[in-house]
């Protein structure tokens, strides 16, 4: 472990931001309290951290429907976050998105996605448009174990290949596709094994782990950067709540159950940091508690905040170039 005080800080707090912010929108979501589908990235927070903390504002990444997490992570506004969840006025995207669809284009975020396999190719088309113009940016795209199964992942990594072009791949494999495991709808096989296929470089990390995925990303990241090249990352990661919130999750034993709350990557990140002693309980806490009133505000505030208003109805339907 190489990483600064200051940066596993951050880390620490990029993290408990995502599970506090998910926690909340999961019971204000139970209580009927928001509109629309929310898919819960509580469990995977090392993932999205881990590959974040390697980016820059121009950088891009890709999302899922399961993206709050990459926001937090790519650092959008917590309360504008909140704001366009709860479909209001003032929300990121005028509030007009919501959860799924949660963009901000002015630090690299291309936006959560509601079509599975999407990001793959917005994600090549972002690292084609850094290379032509030079900026030294990289293309992100975050995508689930069930989006492997999808044409369009496929077709994104063999144009990376054939274009060369500064993306990377993060396949987030929590083991389920909605309610299907990885088992039935990929017949267990290795994903990654696909995009050695394709002739990327392919990395694997426990999602768990943030130190493991921040080294592994760092290592593609920087091939992208420098080279131009694209390159694949695999981690495996736990999906603590049900595939959308109502979501019963009866086709998972209660000992699977058990095992994915026990990988704590929150608390994993915390004991290797203090094990080594770079940091001491009361930086953790301070954060825990700065974080609690951030989310707390900014939930309290959407609930109260007006909806878009009537003569906005047609506006941001189409974008002006
Ligand atoms: C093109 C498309 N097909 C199907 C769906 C319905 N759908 C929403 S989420 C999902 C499963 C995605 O699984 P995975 O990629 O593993 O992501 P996870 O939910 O596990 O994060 C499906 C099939 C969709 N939104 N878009
Ligand atoms: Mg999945």
């Amino acid at each position: 472990m190489q990483l600064e005080r200051g940066v596993i800080l951050e880390a620490y707090r990029r993290m408990a931001l995502i599970r506090a912010f998910e926690e909340r929108v999961g019971a204000d979501s139970m209580a009927g309290l928001i509109p629309g589908f929310v898919h819960l990235y509580a469990g995977e927070e090392a993932a999205a951290v881990g590959v974040c903390m390697n980016l820059t504002e121009k950088d891009w990444i890709g999302s899922t429907h399961r993206g709050h997490g990459h926001c937090i992570a790519k650092t959008c506004d917590i309360e504008g976050m909140m704001l366009e969840i709860h479909g209001k006025a003032g929300g990121l995207c005028g509030g007009k998105g919501g959860s799924m669809h949660i963009a901000d284009l002015d630090i690299g975020m291309l936006g959560a996605n509601g079509i599975v396999g999407g990001g793959p190719p917005l994600a090549v088309g972002a690292a084609l448009a850094a290379k032509r113009l030079g900026t030294g940016g990289v293309g992100v795209a975050f995508f689930g174990d069930g989006a492997s199964n999808q044409g369009t992942v496929a077709e994104a990594l063999n144009m990376a290949v054939v274009l060369k072009v500064p993306a990377v791949f993060v396949l987030e494999n929590n083991g389920y596709g909605e309610f299907t495991a990885a088992s039935y709808h990929s017949n267990g096989i290795d994903l990654g094994a696909r995009a050695a296929g394709f002739g990327l470089p392919v990395l694997k990390a426990d999602g768990s782990d943030y130190f493991a995925v921040h080294e592994a990303a760092a290592e593609l990241i920087d091939r992208a950067r420098t080279q131009g090249l694209p390159g694949f990352l695999e981690v495996k990661v736990n999906r603590w709540h049900g595939h959308f919130t109502g979501d019963s999750q009866a086709y998972r034993s209660q000992e699977e159950l058990a095992a994915a709350r026990l990988a704590d990557p929150i608390r994993l990140l915390r004991e290797r940091a203090s094990e080594a002693g770079l940091i001491e309980a009361d930086a953790f806490d301070a954060i825990d508690q700065d974080v609690a009133e951030l989310i707390e505000r900014a939930s309290v505030q959407a609930m109260a905040a007006p909806p878009p208003a009537l003569s906005t109805l047609t506006t941001d339907v189409y974008v002006s170039y």
